[in-house]
C-alpha cells in the first residue's frame, strides 16, 4: 500500500512537476536549425529567411540598413526572483564582409523588452539605440554585439570584436573576436567577417549575476574557457515579458548578416544545435559574390598585366624596329623625298645587309646587292660616316648627282641615312668593276674592241660630268675598280662624286687626298687640289691599264715597283710601244687604235697638269676626229723634272716647236698660271716675262730643294716652259697670249 501510495505520489510528483517543465520548453525554450519552421520569427528591415532556411538579415548589396528577427514570443522572466533569470543561448552566425572584405558595421543578438526598432539607427548603433535613447536606463535592452567596424565615438576597441552592451552600445566589457583553445590553452583570434560559420555560446547565471560569452568555429568543440565572463546583474535590465532575437546594420560599409541556427533555453542549458542540421551558406551570392569579386580582380590584375607584358613586347619590338630601321631624316631633307629611300626597304631588299649580299669591299664602305620589292636590283653602298658637319650640302650634292644622267655613269637612285651611317644606293651592275675581269688570271679576258668600247664609254662619261652638266664635277677616283660594267659589258663610271664627303666632313686645313695611288697626278699629291686635269691624269693611267692589262703599279720582283706610265714611256722610248699591249690579247687589235689609247694614255698621264688634254680632246683623239699630235716620246716627258730623268737641258732642246704649241693652244691655263708666278698679270709684257722666265729658269737649281709645294713647281715648270719657248722664238707666244 505504502508503495502504491509511494509510486502515486512519485507520479503526481512526476505528473506536476512534468506539466510546469512542458510549458517551459514550450514557451521559454526553442531549437531552430533553420528558420523554415513554425514559430517563424518576427522580422523587420529586410531580414529574410532564404529558402534553405537561412536567416539572412542584412545583405551587403545595401548600405545604411538596419534588420532585425525576433522570437515571436517574448520570455517570461520572473522580476521578483532573479535566481531564475539565468538563461543560456547558442547560435551559428556568419558575417561576409562586402567588397575587398571590408564589412560593416555588425549584428548582435539582443534581448529587449519590445521588437519595435524603428526608431533605432543603423550603421554603428547595430539597429538597436538611436542617439536620443542611446545610454538610457529605461531600454532595458541587452545586446551581445559582433561588431565589425571600430566606431571610436563608441569607444570601439577594433573591427572584429565581441563585446556586452547594457542600455548602451557603448559596451560595458569587450574583447577582440577570439577563442581560447581546448587543445593548447591558447588565444586564437577569429575574424567575424571572414564568412565562415562561427558558433557563439552566450550563457548568465542568475544567481552568480555572471555572464559568459564564447565563441568557436563551427569546426571545433565548443571551447572550455569564455571570450568574456563579466559579472553583471541583469535584474534591472530583464522585466517580465522580453523578447529575444538578433539585429544587424550595415553603414557605409556593408556585410551580409547570417544566422544559420538557434537554441535558447530560459532557465537552463540550451541544447546544443547540430551543426551537419544546419543550413549551408549561399554558394554563389554573398561568398561567390565574393569569389566573382576576387576573379574579377583576378582577371583585371590578369589582363593588366597581359596589357603590360603586350605593351613592353610591343615596346621592345618599337625599339628593336627602330634600332634595326631607325634612320635620320632631317626637315631639310623632306625636298629629297624620292631620292630618299627607307632603310626598311635596303634592309630587306639586301636580307638584312647579310655577307652572303655583299658584292665588293671599297675604300669607302661594304657593297651589297639588294632586290627592291619592284624587282629592280640595286646595289647598296654603306659608307660610315660620323660626321654631321656639311651633311646638308653633301645630300644637296648627292641628290643633284641623282641627276646626272648618262648612259656611262652608274645611276644613283637615291640615299638613306643612319646614325654615323650613309647609304647610296646605284643600279646594279651584274659584272662587276672592270678590274676584276681585266686581271683575272684564269678566264679569257675582255677582247680589244670591248676594251675601247669601254675606254670610249668611261671617257664620254667623264666629259659629261667634267664639261656637260650644269656644274662641274671631279670624279676624283677614276680606276678599273670604279667601272662598272652591265650586262652587255659597257664601262659605267661609278662612284662619282663620293669623294666630296670626306672634304665636307673635314676642315679646309685638313683636306685628305682622295684617289687611289697610282692614279693620282703628281700636282695632286703635292697640293692636294683636285681639278679636271687631275681626272685626266687619272683618265689616262686608265687608259693604260685596260690596253696594257697590267696594274698601274705593278710588283716586279720581290722589292721593284713599276710605274705603269714610265713603263710605257719607256717603251715608246725604245720605238715600240705597242709591245706595252696587253699579252693576253695575243695581237689581235687594231694597231692604230691601240698606239693612239696608248699614247692618250701617256698625253694624258703627262706630269705636266698643263700638257694634259681636256676630256672634250679625249674624245675627239678616240673617235679619229682629231688626230693625235705626232710626239716623240720625250716630247711628253717636258714637265718631267726629277733628277733620275737626265740632263734637263737636252730634254728640253728636244722639245719640239709643235709640242710647245700644242700645249699652249690647249692649255691658257698655264700661262695664266705662269704669269701669275711672275706676279703681275696685267701689266706683264712679254719681254719682261721672258727675260724673268730667264732669270726663273737660272733660279730653278736652287729653287729644286725647296720645291714641296705647288706655287713653287708650277713655276718651275712654267719658267722651264717659258725659257723654252723664248729659246724657240717669241712669235708663237704673242699668238697664244693674244
Ligand atoms: N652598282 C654596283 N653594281 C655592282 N657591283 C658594284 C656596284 N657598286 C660597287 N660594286 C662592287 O663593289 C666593289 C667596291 O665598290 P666601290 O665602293 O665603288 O669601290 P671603291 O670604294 O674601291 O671605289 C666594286 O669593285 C664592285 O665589285
Ligand atoms: C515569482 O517569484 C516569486 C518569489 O520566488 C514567487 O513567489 C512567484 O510565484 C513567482 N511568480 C511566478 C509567476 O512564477
Ligand atoms: C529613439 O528611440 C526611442 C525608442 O524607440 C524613441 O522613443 C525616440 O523617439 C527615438 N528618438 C529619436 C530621436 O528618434
Ligand atoms: C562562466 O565562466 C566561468 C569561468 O570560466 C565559470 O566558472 C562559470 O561557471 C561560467 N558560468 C556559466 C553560466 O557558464
Ligand atoms: C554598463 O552596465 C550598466 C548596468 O550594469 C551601467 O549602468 C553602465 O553604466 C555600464 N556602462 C559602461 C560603459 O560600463
Amino acid at each position: 500500500m505504502a508503495a502504491s501510495l509511494i509510486s502515486l505520489y512519485f507520479w503526481i510528483v512526476f505528473n506536476v512537476s512534468f506539466i510546469p517543465f512542458a510549458s517551459t520548453e514550450d514557451e521559454n525554450q526553442f531549437i531552430y536549425h533553420n528558420f523554415y519552421v513554425e514559430p517563424r520569427l518576427h522580422r523587420q528591415g529586410e531580414a529574410s529567411i532564404r529558402h534553405n532556411g537561412l536567416l539572412q538579415l542584412t545583405s551587403s548589396d545595401h548600405q545604411l540598413l538596419k534588420s532585425n528577427a525576433f522570437y515571436p514570443s517574448p520570455i517570461k522572466f520572473n522580476t521578483s526572483c532573479p535566481r531564475s533569470h539565468s538563461f543560456s543561448t547558442t547560435f551559428v552566425f556568419a558575417i561576409v564582409g562586402g567588397v575587398l572584405n571590408s564589412g560593416g558595421n555588425g549584428m548582435a543578438f539582443v534581448i529587449s523588452p519590445s521588437t519595435d526598432f524603428s526608431n533605432a539607427l543603423d550603421g554603428p548603433f547595430l539597429g538597436i539605440f538611436n542617439l536620443s535613447n542611446n545610454g538610457l536606463a529605461t531600454n532595458h535592452i541587452l545586446a551581445i554585439e559582433l561588431d565589425t567596424v571600430q566606431s571610436t565615438g563608441f569607444n570601439d576597441r577594433d573591427g572584429n570584436h565581441v563585446g556586452i552592451d547594457v542600455n548602451s552600445i557603448i559596451s560595458n566589457v569587450s574583447a577582440p573576436a577570439a577563442f581560447f583553445s581546448d587543445i593548447d590553452g591558447k588565444h586564437k583570434s577569429l575574424s567575424l567577417k571572414g564568412g565562415n560559420p562561427i558558433q557563439i555560446w552566450i550563457e548568465y547565471d542568475g544567481a552568480e549575476k555572471l555572464l559568459n560569452v564564447t565563441l568557436a568555429p563551427i569546426t571545433i568543440p565548443r571551447p572550455k574557457r569564455p571570450l568574456l565572463s563579466a559579472t553583471l546583474d541583469l535584474s534591472p535590465i530583464l522585466l517580465n515579458s522580453m523578447y529575444v532575437g538578433f539585429s544587424a546594420a550595415t553603414g557605409a560599409l556593408v556585410s551580409d548578416h547570417y544566422i544559420l541556427g538557434w537554441s535558447f533555453n530560459k532557465g537552463g542549458q540550451a541544447k546544443s544545435l547540430d551543426i551537419s542540421k544546419l543550413p549551408s551558406m549561399p554558394v554563389r551570392s554573398p561568398p561567390a559574390a565574393k569569389s566573382i569579386l576576387e576573379r574579377r580582380l583576378i582577371s583585371i590584375v590578369l589582363i593588366l598585366a597581359v596589357v603590360v607584358v603586350l605593351i613592353t613586347i610591343l615596346a621592345a619590338v618599337y625599339f628593336v624596329k627602330r634600332e634595326k630601321y631607325g634612320e635620320i631624316n632631317e626637315d631639310w631633307e623632306r625636298e629629297y623625298g624620292p631620292q630618299r629611300f627607307l632603310y626598311k626597304n635596303l634592309y630587306k631588299a639586301t636580307k638584312g645587309f647579310k655577307d652572303k649580299e655583299v658584292i665588293g669591299n671599297g675604300g669607302f664602305g661594304k657593297v651589297y646587292r639588294g632586290v627592291l620589292s619592284s624587282n629592280e636590283e640595286i646595289a647598296v653602298k654603306k659608307v660610315s660616316h660620323d660626321s654631321k658637319q656639311g651633311m646638308k650640302e653633301f645630300i644637296a650634292e648627292i641628290v643633284s648627282m641623282g641627276r646626272l644622267r648618262h648612259r656611262n655613269l652608274v645611276k644613283l637612285r637615291g640615299y638613306c641615312r643612319r646614325k654615323g651611317e650613309f647609304l647610296l644606293v646605284y643600279d646594279y651592275m651584274p659584272n662587276g668593276s672592270l678590274d676584276k675581269i681585266l686581271h683575272r688570271r684564269t678566264k679569257l679576258s675582255l677582247n680589244w674592241f670591248q676594251r675601247f668600247r669601254i675606254i670610249r664609254g668611261v671617257a664620254s662619261g667623264l666629259l659629261y660630268l667634267h664639261e656637260d652638266w650644269e656644274q662641274v664635277v671631279l670624279h676624283r677616283d677614276i680606276k678599273p675598280a670604279n667601272v662598272l660594267l652591265d650586262n652587255d659589258l659597257n664601262g659605267k663610271l661609278g662612284d662619282f662624286g663620293l669623294a666630296r664627303l670626306y672634304d665636307h666632313g673635314s676642315t679646309l686645313q685638313t683636306t685628305k687626298l682622295v684617289g687611289t695611288f697610282g692614279y693620282i697626278a703628281p700636282e695632286l699629291l703635292r697640293t692636294g687640289k683636285a681639278s679636271t686635269s687631275t681626272d685626266v691624269y687619272s683618265f689616262g693611267v686608265f687608259m693604260l691599264e685596260v690596253a696594257c692589262g697590267r696594274r698601274s703599279i705593278e710588283q716586279e720582283g720581290l722589292t721593284e715597283e713599276v710605274n705603269l706610265v714610265d713603263w710605257v714611256t719607256g717603251c715608246w722610248k725604245r720605238g715600240a710601244i705597242l709591245v706595252s699591249s696587253d699579252p693576253r690579247l695575243e695581237g689581235l687589235y687594231a694597231e692604230d687604235q691601240m698606239e693612239l689609247v696608248l699614247k692618250l694614255g701617256l698625253f694624258c698621264s703627262h706630269r705636266n697638269p698643263a700638257a694634259r688634254p681636256s676630256m672634250r680632246q679625249v674624245m675627239q683623239y678616240l673617235d679619229g676626229e682629231v688626230t693625235l699630235p705626232d710626239m716623240p716620246p720625250e716630247g711628253v716627258v717636258i714637265g718631267l723634272f726629277s733628277e733620275t730623268n737626265g740632263a734637263l737641258e737636252s730634254e728640253i732642246t728636244v722639245c719640239t716647236t709643235m709640242t710647245l704649241n700644242a700645249l699652249l693652244r690647249r692649255e691658257r691655263l698655264m700661262f695664266v698660271s705662269y704669269l701669275a708666278v711672275l706676279r703681275d698679270v696685267d701689266e706683264m709684257r712679254i719681254e719682261e716675262s721672258q727675260s724673268l722666265a730667264r732669270q726663273s729658269w737660272k733660279k730653278r737649281q736652287r729653287r729644286v730643294a725647296a720645291a714641296n709645294n705647288l706655287g713653287l713647281v708650277i713655276c718651275q715648270e712654267v719658267a722651264t716652259l717659258a725659257y723654252t719657248c723664248s729659246v724657240a722664238g717669241s712669235d708663237q707666244l704673242d699668238v697664244t697670249m693674244a
